[in-house]
């Protein structure tokens, strides 16, 4: 029986040897080691031995058993190396392949529309003015010509702070003044100058009015400007953002900083000027606001009004930026809704 016991655990090792995956693996474990396996039934076969051989045979089991165990664990070990070198050489990663598309962000409308401006009243010689976000009460009302209780102030519901006289700025006027102090040099240099910002107003949101948008203040100071400048200037500027087919409306009005004033409409393509929620059923939409800077203002400014006259406008961009791409409604805007943004 140990002769046979031998040969079998010669057997066993030689066949670990050409034992390749894990199939294989298991079919020898069961085969020799298993509860059938031929080394488990030796071993069970030691009491059918004359009682003076067991011992020794006993012992050679169990070495057989212990030899064989650690042989397995080794081969399996190796297999399983060698599996996962096959596997990931299956799975090589082909560099020549096309990289996939990292996803970019992109300009907000309003931001894209700002720029076009900038740049439009670029060529026509404004230059960037920047002025601050909150602002004093001065600034914002009473340099333009609104003292405190004049009842123009109701024009623009207020965000007011905690600090008394500072407040967020309802227009961008206000850098009007900031900006004829800063370039005017004491009145006596003329100021062509776009001022874009972010402005606040404490009102009814509705498809045409935020309580937060942007401005585009211009103004022009300098001798001999006229109303006909103002109008052939926004014009200019319209056909050039609009192209040559948009019809353009001056519309009298009244601001406490322009006289006389005026307000500007396009024809409203949202419902080709046949009347909508956005431009309040009459087929055109204000764009701008707009007058001939009033002396007051000229003077508040550092300018003497008997020689020197300007003219200013306050233009909508995301006004605009809905006539541009058809969007129905102005609260999409800020509602940071990537469907909507992701469009543009
Ligand atoms: C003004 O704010 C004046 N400061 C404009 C001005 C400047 C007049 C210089 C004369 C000289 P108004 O409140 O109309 O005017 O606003 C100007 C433009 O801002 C409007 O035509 C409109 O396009 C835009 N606007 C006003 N309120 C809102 C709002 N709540 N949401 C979105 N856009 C608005």
């Amino acid at each position: 029986m140990l002769e046979e016991l031998e040969a079998t655990y010669a057997q066993a090792l030689d066949e670990l040897k050409d034992v390749r995956d894990s199939a294989a693996l298991k079919e020898w474990e069961r085969r020799y080691l298993g509860k059938k396996g031929a080394i488990t039934l030796a071993a069970r076969s030691t009491g059918q031995l004359p009682p003076e051989a067991r011992a020794d045979f006993g012992k050679r089991v169990n070495t057989i058993k212990n030899e064989l165990s650690a042989a397995f664990a080794e081969r399996e070990e190796a297999v399983r190396q060698h599996e996962l070198a096959r596997m990931l050489e299956e799975g090589e990663i082909d560099v020549t392949l096309p990289g996939r598309p990292v996803a970019l962000g992109g300009l907000h409308p309003s931001t894209q529309t700002l720029r076009r401006i900038a740049a439009i009243w670029a060529e026509m010689g404004f230059q960037v003015y920047s002025s601050p976000d909150v602002e004093t009460d001065d600034y914002n009302f009473t340099l333009l010509n609104i003292p405190p209780h004049h009842p123009a102030r109701d024009m623009w519901d207020t965000f007011h702070t905690t600090t008394p006289g500072v407040l967020l700025r309802t227009h961008t006027s206000p850098g009007q003044i900031r900006a004829m102090h800063e370039l005017g040099a004491g009145g006596t240099q003329p100021v062509r100058v776009i001022l874009p910002g972010m402005c606040y107003r404490y009102e009814q949101i509705s498809a045409r009015s935020e309580i937060q948008f942007n401005q585009v203040e211009g103004l022009a100071v300098g001798r001999n400007i006229r109303l006909t400048d103002l109008k052939g200037t926004i014009a200019e500027f319209a056909r050039r953002l609009f192209g040559p087919e948009k019809r353009l409306r001056f519309r009298g009005s009244y601001f406490p900083f322009t006289e006389p004033s005026m307000e500007v409409d396009v024809d409203c393509i949202l419902c080709g000027g046949k009347g909508c929620p956005v431009c309040k059923y009459t087929g055109w939409l204000e764009i701008a606001g707009c007058g001939m800077v009033h002396p007051v203002v000229l003077e508040n400014g550092g300018y003497d009004p008997t020689e020197w006259s300007g003219f200013a406008f306050g233009l909508g961009p995301e006004r605009i930026t809905m006539q541009m791409h058809g969007i129905q409604d102005i609260r999409y805007f800020w509602a940071n809704d990537l469907r909507f943004l992701e469009q543009f």
